[in-house]
């Protein structure tokens, strides 16, 4: 889909008695588009919840795709999903990058980054993804406009991560929401990526916490089609990056932040051919569900 499709597919949604669905603009891209939320809720009494987002990486084209396919999913058979749904919330940012998507929907099929315009440089955008305030500029960055892995000038410079940033923050601190994991949608390799992200050899105290999930969550996946997910720290399974959301999350307070990079391992890397879109966000539905079942264990 489009991003105009995205957000007809967004605000077409409806509440009924087994779901409540709300939908609110955490902010606005570089160019002018909605950065828009769906909340998911089955009571009003849940306080529990977990946060997605997708397409930080404009190329990344599955991850939008699944997550509106998740959301289509629980809203449209709520209580065939009572596991993934009892007693916890969902906060779905399906588009978190919009002005990067169309640009590779219309220009340039392997853009990454914002569209941004970089003073002194004829390059745009910077790595949404090297943009964040935890470890900003450390390993994996670049200070050149033109790279790919263009940190930015300054952390939060882009209004994309800003509005992300802000939105983590206004759920943090909010009392009557407990956000315990964070998914990040990426693509592409089967990797399951769990803090520290910024240096290899770095581990968080509750890391053996962060190990079992993500074992428990790609036997899952691995269950619908045979999928093989790796698992382990994004800077020892992959390599370090500064800057990374997924980091941030974690430094905010999330529990469980993870770094999900979905099909394929390299075949057709991120052009997924479009009939891999339902099993992979399937699979992907089962992993979710391991970490529903994560969440409504913790205190
Ligand atoms: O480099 C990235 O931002 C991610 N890989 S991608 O191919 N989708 O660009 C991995 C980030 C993992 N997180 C950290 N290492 N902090
Ligand atoms: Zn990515």
């Amino acid at each position: 889909m489009r991003y105009s499709e995205i957000e007809e597919f967004i605000h077409g949604l409806n509440s009924t008695d087994d779901i409540t669905v709300s939908v609110e603009q955490i902010g606005t891209s570089y160019e002018g588009r909605n950065i828009t939320a769906v909340k998911l809720s089955t009571s009003p009494t849940n306080t529990k919840a977990i946060l997605i987002d997708a397409n930080i990486h404009a190329r990344e084209w599955i991850t939008s795709a699944t997550a509106t396919w998740i959301i289509n999913e629980l809203v449209s058979n709520p209580t065939q999903y009572s596991d993934v749904l009892d007693g916890v919330d969902y906060f779905i940012i399906p588009l978190i990058n919009p002005d990067g998507y169309e640009h590779a929907q219309t220009v340039d099929r392997m853009w990454r980054k914002t569209r941004s315009v970089n003073a002194g440089s004829t390059c745009r955008g910077c790595d949404p993804n090297r943009n964040f305030p935890y470890q900003f500029g450390g390993e994996g960055t670049s200070s050149v406009p033109c790279s790919d892995i263009f940190k930015g000038n300054e952390a939060l410079s882009e209004s994309e991560t800003k509005a992300l940033s802000d939105y983590i923050q206004r759920l943090v601190a909010d009392e009557t929401v407990n956000v315990l994991a964070y998914l990040t949608f990426h693509s592409y390799g089967q990797l399951w990526l769990t803090p520290w992200g910024y240096t290899a050899g770095a581990y968080p105290e509750d890391h053996e916490e962060q190990i079992s999930l993500g074992k428990a969550a790609t036997e899952a996946l691995a269950e619908i089609n045979g999928t093989q997910y790796t698992y382990g720290t994004g800077a020892d399974v992959l390599y370090g990056v500064g800057g990374a959301s997924d980091d941030y999350a974690k430094i905010s307070g999330i529990k469980y932040s993870v770094t999900v990079e979905m099909r394929d391992e390299d075949e057709f890397g991120f052009v997924l051919p479009p009939d891999q879109i339902i099993p992979n966000a399937q699979e992907i539905m089962a992993a979710v569900r391991e970490v529903a079942i994560r969440v409504r264990q913790e205190a």
